[in-house]
């Protein structure tokens, strides 16, 4: 096949392939949804043959500028640079002298040398011995015995890093230190991020330190291979109850996690299957776990409490119970003797149907200490969760919440938890909703350890088939001031443990990649995986920094493709929410199904306690303390004076907090339900306007990953109005109150 040729059977190739991404987006729906007109459009084979014949004329018409990419490599595609950018670089000592010889350092010493030979054309020689100019990596224990002199400007903390210049024994050099190995991988990770995004190294001198020691992904994987809640293909540690064969890709995650600070993946589903403890499956992880360990990345499982009864054999699983000590003391030594560097355990107990120690009339931290002492004398630790909640709730009464769970359940506990116990908790009281305020209980824990769960898988936010680009939200969440006793206390240095001085603490991203080639199913959700990293990082950089350094490495540098794609993401959570759930409504979804369909009603009449409490007058539960549930006096004095009354609460959270008539004027000037009718027609308008805008980047971007998300920008305007009329159809029905601008009030078409 000549040149041309291949082109056009590559085009043919890459437009039957988006052909069909756009199809498989469709028929996921089809199953929802069978009622919509478009769906009989696209399974009619006949048009199917048009748009493929039309693709081809294009196809030919049009050869692609930019090449393709798969989206496999994320944001460490290592580009060329041009030879003007790579001239900046041309001092770079063309050595690396590696201080060390464990795992990790080799490592970076490899990845140094991959990404130099990929962006700048040079080769890099290895030696063990600094003579002549040379990049230097290793810890800075082993940097001072070969030039006491140097000193870092901080003290350099655990995975902290220093990259600077220095001459040594007469050479110049460029040194990567840290106080331990992963804090060099992590330098060069840095360092050849520098390199991707143009920046100067001519004087480099930078210290970075993580802002908590804990930064952790979950997988919600199960043993078979599916993810609860994951969008982006099958696992890629499991199948079909077994650890997959092929591990390559888990290998690559460590790598992508590695890149970004992220230490440690709870590799399994939280509701987890006890089988995980199992003698012969802890040697079937321990692969996985050889898999991470290049890269500095520990391994953690989440385990079901009642493990000691299910897969010990004993009669009990009372926490409190010796041979229920005995039995963990053993299992985790067993793990530890497999996997050295193993991290700990993910619990979720007493929550959604999951055993616990309830069972017994035990408490949570009874349940969390035996775990957590038979990890202590290894270095483990166990993340206890908060996600506790009764889910049959009696929905009649108005005075119940489920929003009150996590704090009634765990601050009475406070103190009581291990030194290496983690109480894990979500972002918000309820559950990843589009808005919710932060949970009280991170101020309700002075004498416990904290983590911060966010969820980077969108569940609740458009499953990555929509996008919501979530770090402008967690910002929102990280910075939020609890005002505990009148003192500056954000979020951040909560879980961090700065404000309490605990010993531990951080950040979990709830991640579930898959087997899919971009590893979240869309090219752009990849964006809020880096963002996590990032954020758990440094959380006080801005949401601006982190989607402009993403896009560029993602990419790369045109000013119209870094524009447009930082502006969409930035707009996206904002749109999203305002035609799924605006006014603190909560995702307006299908809670008993998919949670990603509009389906206000199924929040109501059950004990899930997921309400809105939306009826012919008005909506929003009220949680206030005078009235209603309570729940606003589970926050620290200053936090309830911003959301008791009406005249101070947000109106982004107003429904939250309160019920209102629907003829309440918002701070906006506007009724409440006017705003909700023009909030769903501007959010579902904006959804369109991505359209236009992603055209823009036509030629700009590699044609693979433009027509991939151009069948998502396209399917996501339509759902908009899917989601529009569906809620403000519902909306009008029960209130009875027209649009004022007379676009509302046709039964939806069918
Ligand atoms: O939001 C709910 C999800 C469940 C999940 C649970 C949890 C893993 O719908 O799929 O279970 O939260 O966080 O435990």
């Amino acid at each position: 096949m000549n040149s041309g040729a291949r082109t056009i059977a590559w085009k043919i190739r890459s437009w039957a392939k988006n052909l069909l991404l756009y199809s498989n987006i469709r028929k996921s729906e089809f199953a929802m949804k069978s009622t919509r007109s478009i769906t009989a459009a696209l399974r009619c084979t006949a048009l199917k043959t048009a748009i493929l014949c039309a693709a081809v004329f294009c196809a030919m018409a049009l050869p692609p500028r930019v090449a393709a990419e798969t989206g496999a490599k994320a944001w460490l595609r290592y580009s060329a640079l041009t030879p003007q950018a790579a001239k900046s670089y041309e001092r770079l000592p063309r050595k690396t002298a590696l201080l060390g010889d464990s795992l990790v350092l080799k490592t970076a010493q490899q990845e140094l040398t991959d990404g130099v030979a990929q962006m700048l054309g040079l080769t890099l020689s290895s030696s063990g011995t600094v003579a002549g100019d040379a990049i230097i990596l290793g810890t800075l224990n082993e940097l001072h015995a070969l030039s006491p002199a140097l000193h870092s400007p901080q003290e350099l903390r655990v995975d902290g890093y220093w990259i600077t210049q220095a001459k040594i024994r007469g050479s110049k050099c460029l040194v990567i230190t840290a106080f331990n190995d992963r804090g060099v991988l992590y330098g060069v990770f840095a360092f050849l991020t520098k390199i991707a995004l143009g920046e100067s190294i001519a004087a480099i001198s930078e210290v970075q330190q993580p802002y908590a020691p804990i930064r952790w992904v979950n997988q919600w994987d199960n043993l078979d291979g599916r993810i609860e809640r994951g969008y982006g293909g099958a696992s890629i540690f499991f199948a079909d109850g077994k650890v997959r064969d092929d591990l390559t890709r888990a290998g690559q995650y460590a790598r992508l996690l590695a890149s970004i600070g992220i230490n440690g993946c709870t590799i399994n589903n939280v509701n987890a299957a006890p089988g995980v403890l199992e003698d012969g499956f802890i040697a079937q992880v321990r692969r996985i776990a050889d898999a991470f360990r290049p890269w500095g990345v520990q391994l953690s499982l989440s385990v079901d409490l009642s493990s000691p009864e299910v897969v010990g054999g004993l009669n009990t699983f009372d926490p409190l119970d010796p041979r229920v000590t005995e039995w963990w003391r053993n299992k985790v030594g067993e793990i530890y003797r497999q996997i050295p560097d193993f991290g700990g355990f993910v619990v979720k107990a007493d929550s959604e149907g999951r055993s616990g120690p309830s069972t017994y009339g035990r408490s949570h931290s009874d349940a969390a200490n035996v775990i957590a002492r038979a990890l202590k004398q290894h270095g483990g630790v166990v993340f206890y969760r908060a996600f506790v909640y009764n889910h049959h709730l009696d929905w009649r009464n108005l005075k119940n919440d489920r929003a009150k769970a996590a704090y009634e359940n765990f601050h009475p506990l406070d103190g009581q938890f291990d030194d290496n116990a983690i109480v894990q908790i979500k972002n918000g009281p309820i559950d990843f909703q589009v808005r919710e305020p932060v949970s009280p209980l991170f101020a309700g824990l002075r004498r416990t350890n904290e983590a911060i769960e966010l969820q980077i898988t969108q569940e609740y936010t458009g499953q990555q088939k929509q996008l919501c680009f979530l770090v402008p939200m967690w910002k929102e969440v990280l910075d939020f001031d609890m005002r505990i006793d009148g003192n500056s206390t954000p979020v951040k240095d909560l879980v961090s443990g700065r404000v309490f001085h605990r010993p531990v603490g951080g950040f979990a991203g709830v991640a579930n990649v898959g087997l899919d080639e971009n590893w979240l199913g869309s090219p752009l959700a990849m964006a809020n995986l880096y963002g996590f990293g990032r954020l758990a990082w440094n959380p006080n950089l801005s949401a601006e920094t982190v989607v402009d350094e993403w896009t560029r490495l993602t990419f790369g540098g045109d000013p119209l493709v870094v524009k447009t794609i930082t502006g969409l993401q930035l707009s996206s959570w904002h749109v999203y929410e305002s035609y799924t759930g605006p006014l603190g409504a909560g995702t307006l979804t299908n809670i008993l199904g998919n949670h990603y369909d509009p389906g206000p009603e199924s929040s109501e009449e059950n004990g899930w306690g997921q309400w809105h409490r939306a009826d012919h007058n008005g909506s929003g539960m009220n949680r206030t303390i005078a009235t209603g549930t309570g729940f606003i006096g589970q926050y620290p004095p200053a936090v309830q004076k911003l959301y008791e009354t009406l005249a101070d609460c947000p109106d982004n959270l107003l429904l939250f907090f309160h019920h209102v008539s629907y003829t309440y004027v918002l701070h906006s000037g506007k009724t409440v339900i006017q705003h909700v009718y023009d909030s769903h027609y501007d959010g579902a308008e904006e959804a369109a306007g991505f359209v236009a805008q992603w055209k823009t980047l036509q030629g700009h971007v590699d044609d693979e990953r433009y027509r991939d998300i151009l069948a998502r920008f396209e399917y996501q305007a339509q759902e908009a109005v899917v989601w529009r009329d569906t809620i403000c159809n519902w909306i009008y029905r029960l209130s009875g109150i027209p649009d004022q601008k007379g676009r509302v009030g046709n039964p939806p078409s069918h």
